[in-house]
């Protein structure tokens, strides 16, 4: 290591050796080029009480960086900012109503209309909302709405209104008692963690610790009546921009249309989901979807297993995506570490919150696989969630992060989700989620509510 004066600073040096250095890397990647000494000490705060330095010259060549404590601010000083904390006055359980605009249908049924769980919660003065993604039955996962009501009503919200939070990152830790649910915890951790934005005055994309100023869109087109309708959506979602085309697939409607498909648009992006609808037995069957050179195959295979996945990725060359499989930053780990898939979508409801996604996230990266952000036909308060979710790094395919539009004739947000004709969601720099909530629509849409207070539940 070379030998370098540390810079003037007020604080005294507490390491200064590399074997840090990889925790040091993304500030220098940074403010690569920058003169360091040009920031004041606060820019690279890390935490309350101690920063890195990192001399760009030198951390390229090698490795040169400084841990400093400061001393506790003088007063007047602005000083490092204390951890804010929060306390959360009331949890309110909505559920709303909305037609779809089009049927969605996959592997396990077809649904005309949503009932969608809405969290707020009231803290410190400011509403933070979330949206259970949980479906209306327990076919995509074991947990639905009821389940995901009575979790929240019963264990969850009460373990958030008893005594003082951080914010969304303390989630976890609060519901850890509580097994499973992970739609049920998602929804309260996001409204959490929305609340915090807005009292932190900031993007919840930044907040999140994204770095993207705009995502890549693709859709997710079910199974239809006939294969010519199938082939008019297509055209009219191309011709609206998007960059990913993901067509739902069980047996006898597969091969089928994916020959049609190809024929008429031959080097789209393509990919399918099957929502579990193969065994392994029909490895040979999934080994013919070779031939449509499809960006991956999303879940083909039963939606708790990830081993079997392995196996049949061993055995064709598309590469599999999972999404049902992965309910933590454990099994995406065990499921890239035995090669279950090459690909992974995040839904945050899924694995159970912002929290356990970013680890997800984290994980692939790690192993320099990209992940996607799915969707659950969510509302504007679920969607503008997984639009802050994809503004993280390693989200680096098109997500199911669709327009307002192709769900609802009105949504329940201001402005609505718009894709521009390039395909992308522009990153709104507004602090929270960015998008207004529409409370009189939501009031309209209602058809039960309930709210829970510390000491009334
Ligand atoms: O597997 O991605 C899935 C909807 C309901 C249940 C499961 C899935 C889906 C979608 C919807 O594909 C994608 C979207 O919200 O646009
Ligand atoms: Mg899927």
């Amino acid at each position: 290591m070379d030998n370098i004066n540390p810079p003037e600073i007020n604080g005294s040096i507490v390491n200064s050796n590399s074997s840090r250095l990889s925790c040091a890397l993304p500030l220098t990647k940074a403010f690569d080029g920058m003169d360091m000494l040009a920031f004041s000490p606060s820019a690279f705060r890390i935490s309350p009480l101690s920063i890195i330095l990192v001399a760009p010259s030198l951390a390229r060549s090698g490795c040169n960086f400084y841990t400093c404590e400061f001393p506790p601010p003088l007063s007047g000083d602005r000083g490092p900012t204390p951890q804010r904390i929060m306390k959360i006055e009331s949890v309110t359980l909505r559920e709303l109503q909305m037609p779809l605009v089009h049927f969605f249908e996959t592997s396990f049924g077809r649904v005309y209309g949503r009932r969608i769980i809405l969290v707020s919660i009231e803290a410190d003065g400011v509403r933070g909302w979330g949206e259970c993604v949980a479906g209306e039955d327990p076919f995509f996962s074991s947990e639905w709405i009821e389940t995901a009501w009575a979790t929240m009503k019963h264990y969850l919200a009460p373990a958030l209104l008893n005594g003082d939070l951080s914010g969304g990152r303390e989630c976890p830790a609060r519901f850890a008692r509580i097994r499973g649910h992970n739609m049920a915890k998602g929804a309260l951790e996001n409204a959490v963690w929305d609340a915090e934005a807005t009292l932190k005055q900031q993007p919840l994309w930044k907040l999140l610790g994204g770095t993207r100023r705009e995502i890549a869109c693709g859709v997710s087109i079910g199974i239809q009546d006939t294969v010519e309708q199938l082939l008019g959506k297509i055209e009219t979602e191309l011709a609206a921009g998007y960059r990913r085309i993901k067509i739902k697939v069980k047996p006898g409607w597969d091969l089928n249309v994916l020959e049609k498909v190809r024929s008429r648009w031959p080097d789209i992006v393509l990919s399918v989901d099957a929502n579990s609808a193969y065994t392994l037995d029909q490895t040979e069957h999934l080994r013919k979807f070779d031939a449509y050179n499809l960006l991956m195959i999303e879940q083909p295979l039963w939606s708790d297993e990830i081993y079997l996945h392995s196996r049949l990725q061993g055995a064709i060359r598309t590469a599999i995506c999972l999404d049902e499989s992965i309910r933590h930053a454990r099994d995406a780990d065990f499921a890239l570490e035995t090669g279950a898939c090459r690909i992974i979508n995040i839904k945050v409801g899924r694995v159970g919150g912002f929290t356990e996604a970013k680890k997800v996230h984290d994980v692939a990266q790690q192993h320099g696989v990209p992940v996607w952000c799915g969707g659950m036909l969510e509302s504007g308060i679920g969607r503008t969630h997984n639009i802050a979710l994809s503004s993280l790094e390693n989200f680096r395919l098109p997500g199911d992060v669709s327009a307002s539009k192709r769900y609802w004739k009105e949504d329940i947000v201001e402005p609505e989700v718009e894709v521009r004709a390039d395909g992308m969601i522009a990153i709104r720099d507004t602090p929270g989620r960015g998008y207004r909530v529409r409370e009189d629509l939501i009031q309209k849409l209602t058809v039960r509510e309930e709210t829970l207070r510390v000491g009334k539940v």
